[in-house]
Formats: C-alpha cells, structure tokens, sequence
C-alpha cells in the first residue's frame, strides 16, 4: 500500500510540528527554571551556567557523558527538557525547589550506571538533575572514615583513599566508574563482600536533600529515613548528597588469580564443587565465575562458525586478602577440585587488585582511577537471581546446553556467605543475605543498533532467565536493586502506584519491602520522588 503524497506531507508536517513543539517546550522550561533558580539561590549563582536547554549546543555531550548503555542512547531515545548541573549545595536545594514550582519531574543521575537507564530516561516530560559537580572526596584515616559526595566515582573513592594509606579499603562495586549516588543508595557489593558485607553495612552518615529542599543529616533525617537509603534506592526518597562510610583495613598484600576451565577439563564437576564450599570457605576469599558460550579454535587457529565445536567456559576470578602461601593452602583444604597452584597467583598491594579486576593491565598507574570516561559503549540488559540450594550436576548440565544453544547471554557467579549471612535481613532494606550461596548476574551485550537487534538480545537472556526459573529462589523470586531490571515490574505512578510498586518491591526488598512504603509515606507522602522503580507511598 503506498501512502498519498497527500497524507505524507502531512506526516511531515504533524512530525515537524511535534519537533518545534518538543524544543519550545525545552525553551519555556529553561526559562522557567533559570528565573526559578535565581530566586532561590544566592545572588551570585549565575542560574544559567548550570541549566542545559535541548538547543544549548553542549546539551548532548552533557545528557551522553553519563549514559553507560548504548540502547539509551539512541534517536529515538526520549530525552530530559533541559539538565540542571548544580555546582554547591544551595543550587541543589534550589532545584528541588523549583522542580516543585514547576510541575515537573525530575530524574536524579550520579554516575548513569543505572542497567535499564533510570536515572536518565522516562516516558513522561522530565528533567536530569545531574550531580557530576558534587563530587569531593575528604577521607580521615584518623578515625577511619570519608565523607564522600553522590557525584564521585568509585575509582576516585579509591584512589584517595590509597593516597592516605595502603591498608585502608571500602567494600564496592569492581568497575570504577559507577557512581557513589546510585551504588551506596541501592546496596553496593565487590570483591569484599564475604569479609565485610555491602557497602551499606558501611555507612555511618549521610545528607539528604528532602522534599522541601532541606538538608537532612543522620540525625535530623531519624533512624527510618537513614535506614532506607542504606539499600532502598535513594530517589524514593530525596536527593543523596553525601554519604559518611567507614573505612575497612585491607592487608598490605592480597592476592589474585584467574583460572578458566572448559567443559572438557571438568568445569561441570568443579562448578558443582564450588556451589558446596563458595559460601563456607574462609571469609578471606571472594570467587567469582564467569560462565560463558566460547566457540574453541582448531590448532590452526581458525573458527569456522558452523563446524567448530562450542562449549562452555567458566573463569574463576578471585581476591584473597592474604598472601599466596595462606591461599593455596586454604584451596588445598577447602576446594582442591580447582586444582590451584602458586603460579596461578599474584601478589600485589590492594590498590593493583582493584586495578586488575578492572582489567587494567598490569603496571597501569593508580591515576587511571580519576578518569571518568568509561571505555567503549554496549547495548546491554543485566538480570539478577539467587541460588539457595547447589544446582545438581545433571541440572548444570542442562544449563550449558541452554547457554551453548542460546550462543550470547552469559552468567556471572559471585559467592555470598561469610559476613553477609551473619547481618540480618532487615538490618538494610538490602534482604538478601543468610541462606544465599551465590548470586548470579545474566549478561548479554552486542554492537548492533536498531530495534531488531535489541529485541532479538533481550529474547536470548529472557529465555535464559525463564530456563533457570526451577534452580533459583522462589516467592519471590529475588532480584538485587542495583541490576535494575524493568522486566520485574514498572509504576506508573497513578492510582494504582502500592499495587504496581509491590510487584517489583517484594522481589528487590522482600519483607523490607513494608518499612521502606512507611518511610516512604512519612517522607514524601505526594510521592514527588517517583520513577519508574521507585518505592510508592500508601495509597490515601
Ligand atoms: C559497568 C558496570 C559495573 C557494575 N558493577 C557493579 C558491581 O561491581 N557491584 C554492584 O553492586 N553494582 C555494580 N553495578 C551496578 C551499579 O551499582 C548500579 O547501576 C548503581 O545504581 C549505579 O550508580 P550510579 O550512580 O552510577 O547510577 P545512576 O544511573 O546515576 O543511578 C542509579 C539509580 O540511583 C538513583 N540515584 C543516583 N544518584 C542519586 C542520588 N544522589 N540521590 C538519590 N538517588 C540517586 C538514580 O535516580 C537511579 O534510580 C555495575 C554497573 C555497571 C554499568
Ligand atoms: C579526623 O578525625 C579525628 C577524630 O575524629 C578528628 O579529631 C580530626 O579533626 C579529623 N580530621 C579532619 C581533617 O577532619
Ligand atoms: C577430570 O576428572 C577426572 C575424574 O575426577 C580426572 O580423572 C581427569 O583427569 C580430570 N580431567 C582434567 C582435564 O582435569
Ligand atoms: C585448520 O584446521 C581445520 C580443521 O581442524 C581445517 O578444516 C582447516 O582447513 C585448517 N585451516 C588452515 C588454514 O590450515
Ligand atoms: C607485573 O609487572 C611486574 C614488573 O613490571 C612483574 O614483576 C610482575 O610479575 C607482573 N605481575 C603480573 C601479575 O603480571
Ligand atoms: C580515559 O578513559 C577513556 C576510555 O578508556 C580513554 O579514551 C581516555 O583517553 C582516558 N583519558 C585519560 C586522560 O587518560
Ligand atoms: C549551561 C550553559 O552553557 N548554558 C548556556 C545555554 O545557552 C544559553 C544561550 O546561549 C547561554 O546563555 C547559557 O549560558
């Protein structure tokens, strides 16, 4: 059927239209919100140096400096009306202030790591209040501690504070990059979390800017807000500014290795090992298990993609906080199926071993940890589970199959137990601890743009996600915030907001899920901090 010139042009012009109406709508909300500013903040901030309208001609180098998925990043990508950058607290304050003034919706963005873009994309009119300024890192190895704002990164968090000490850490998040605001907010774990928990069990203060612009601290927040912002998500319930963490000793020499084993050199067998140890072994030792499709070469070298075998390979990456010596004789004991030896180790002070699992190579400066700019950019979707009872040999088995078949998605296992099953469940709105062995991510990235591309990706790790239904916990079926992951549920924020936000809530916070609706409903009752996974007020 072929359109009529008729009706094309009208195409054109309706598209045209809706063009002019989109930036002129950007334009009257930039005018809006820097008149706003300038009422609310000191008199000598100049309102439109931290405001982006759609035609500044930085707008799109800003809104992409902090997308970390391509599939966010795309024409048809809606966009923020304008981005606010607040530079000191006052603007912060103010930008809330006329957030409310204005009628429109804001979407909070620290480092932009969020998986399904949440912190910078919404099918309603919104804004970006970005806090890339708000960055300053002040650490006292005195008593221990860092204040640290929403807008630093780990890497940076890292880096000062090995300037102060190299037996000082923090237990967070392996990619350097991922923002302070969303990480602490949402639960925060790496490669310490059997030794020392989530990096919420680590925080011991924070400021908030709350509905009405004020900046709260622990104690004039009250014990239920400073609760749910250990773990709840923070852009339920304010804006994070600040977070005060305490540090953690980490020994002057820890210990990596990374061993990979094909189906062929019994990876089945010493994956089923490793479920039964993983989460007992010494509180010491972190293993994590990437298990991925590969196609093996020929001894020529050549990879004919029909003919040549595919197997599954599983790479065990691990820290140690301790030396070679004391490792391998824990292995020997504990977990000898892996068949460790001393050459498979490498000893290093604990910054290199952050610097290693951020697979920078080895020698790389320390420096590199400042750089903001995360490397090349994927279309990408993450999904989260939790395996409480060993996944049986015949079952794995199964499981590879389904992964060889699939060809894309892969898994990654990380060990829980240790300090996690000694905290209880609602110590942090984070639920998921004792009776855990390991978590899982699913994973599936690709290089192809358009929309084919994307669904045809997202059918694989669906599939994958759906096959492992009988080997992971169940009602319900647990998810960990900091994956966002928007095919668990979505709020439309209306009338039906309690209903739609329990669906995914219980998954992300199971029986906390209640307390954090009652912090929720004392806090911000109007729900104003709402998004599309936030955590809904009591319907009234
Ligand atoms: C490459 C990569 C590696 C990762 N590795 C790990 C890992 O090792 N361990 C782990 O636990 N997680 C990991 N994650 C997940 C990561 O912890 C979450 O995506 C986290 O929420 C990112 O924080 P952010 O500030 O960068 O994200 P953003 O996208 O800026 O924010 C995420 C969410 O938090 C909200 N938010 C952000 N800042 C604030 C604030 N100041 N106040 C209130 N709300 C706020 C946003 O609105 C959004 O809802 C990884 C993610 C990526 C992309
Ligand atoms: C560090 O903490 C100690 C102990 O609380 C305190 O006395 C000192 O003033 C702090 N230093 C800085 C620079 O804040
Ligand atoms: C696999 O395990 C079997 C039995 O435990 C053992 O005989 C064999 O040598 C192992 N193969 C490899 C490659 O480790
Ligand atoms: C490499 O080996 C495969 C089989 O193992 C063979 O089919 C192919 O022709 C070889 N290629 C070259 C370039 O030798
Ligand atoms: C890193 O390089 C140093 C010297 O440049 C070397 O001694 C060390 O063994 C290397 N470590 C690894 C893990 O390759
Ligand atoms: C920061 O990292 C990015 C991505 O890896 C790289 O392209 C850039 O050169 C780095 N910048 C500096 C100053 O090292
Ligand atoms: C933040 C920023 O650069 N804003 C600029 C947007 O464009 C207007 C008009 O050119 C400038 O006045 C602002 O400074």
């Amino acid at each position: 059927m072929e359109m009529s010139r008729a009706s094309f042009g009208l195409l054109l012009l309706l598209l045209g239209f809706l063009i002019i109406s989109s930036s002129a709508n950007s334009d009257s909300t930039y005018e809006n919100f820097v008149h706003c500013l300038s009422k609310y903040s000191s008199p000598s901030l100049q309102a439109s140096s931290i405001v982006y309208a759609q035609t500044n001609s930085s707008f799109t180098n800003v809104l992409q400096s902090y997308i970390r998925n391509q599939r966010f990043n795309a024409f048809s990508t809606p966009k923020p009306l304008i981005i606010v950058t607040p530079s000191d607290e006052s603007q912060l304050q103010a930008a809330i202030i006329c957030s409310r003034d204005i009628g429109i919706q804001l979407r909070i963005r620290s480092g932009g790591h969020d998986y399904d873009g949440l912190s910078y994309v919404s099918d309603v009119p919104f804004f970006i209040l970005d806090l890339f300024n708000l960055r300053s890192i002040n650490v006292n190895i005195t008593d221990e501690t860092a204040w640290v704002q929403a807008g630093a990164t780990l890497g940076e968090l890292y880096y000062k504070i090995w300037e102060k000490s190299r037996v000082h850490g923090f237990p967070a998040g392996v990619c350097p990059t991922v923002g302070v605001g969303g990480h602490l907010s949402g639960g925060g774990y790496g490669n310490m979390l059997r030794r020392y928990g989530l990096s919420v069990d680590h925080i011991v203060d924070a400021q908030i800017v709350n509905v009405n612009g004020c900046i709260l601290d622990r104690k004039s927040m009250g014990e239920d807000l400073f609760w749910a912002i250990r773990g709840g998500g923070g852009a339920s319930f304010g804006v994070i500014l600040s977070y005060k963490v305490k540090l953690v000793r980490v020994p002057e020499i820890v210990t990596v290795f990374r061993v990979e084993k094909t189906l062929a050199q019994n990876a089945t067998d010493i994956v089923y090992q490793w479920q039964h140890i993983t989460d007992k072994i010494d509180n010491d030792l972190f293993m994590r298990l990437l298990v991925q499709p590969i196609t093996v070469k020929s001894e020529n070298g050549s990879v004919k993609a029909e003919k040549s075998p595919k197997t599954v390979r599983v790479t065990f990456i691990s820290l140690f906080l301790g030396d070679a010596t004391r490792l391998i004789s824990v292995m020997n004991k504990d977990f000898p199926e892996l068949g460790l030896k001393k050459e498979d180790c490498m000893e290093m002070n604990w910054i290199e071993s952050v610097l290693y699992w951020a697979n920078f190579d080895n020698g790389t400066s320390a420096d590199v940890l400042l750089n903001r700019t995360s490397g090349s950019l994927n279309f990408l979707k993450r999904k989260s589970d939790y395996v409480q009872k060993p996944i049986s040999r015949d079952d794995l088995e199964g499981l590879w199959k389904k992964i060889i078949e699939l060809g894309k998605p892969g898994m990654v296992f990380n060990s829980y137990g240790g300090r996690m099953s000694e905290i209880p469940a609602s110590e942090t709105p984070f639920p998921h601890r004792a009776g855990n062995i390991f978590k899982i991510q699913y994973s599936v990235s690709w290089h192809e743009e358009g929309a084919e591309a994307d669904k045809e990706h997202m059918n694989l790790i669906t599939e994958l996600y759906n096959y492992m239904t009988p080997l992971v916990s169940k009602s319900p079926r647990g998810a960990y915030l900091n994956y966002r992951d928007i095919d668990i549920g979505i709020s439309h924020n209306g009338k039906d907001s309690y209903q739609e936000g329990r669906v995914y809530g219980v998954k992300y916070f199971m029986n906390n899920f209640d307390r954090l609706v009652k912090v929720k409903t004392a806090v911000d009752p109007l729900n104003f901090f709402r998004y599309e996974q936030s955590i809904p007020p009591l319907p009234y």
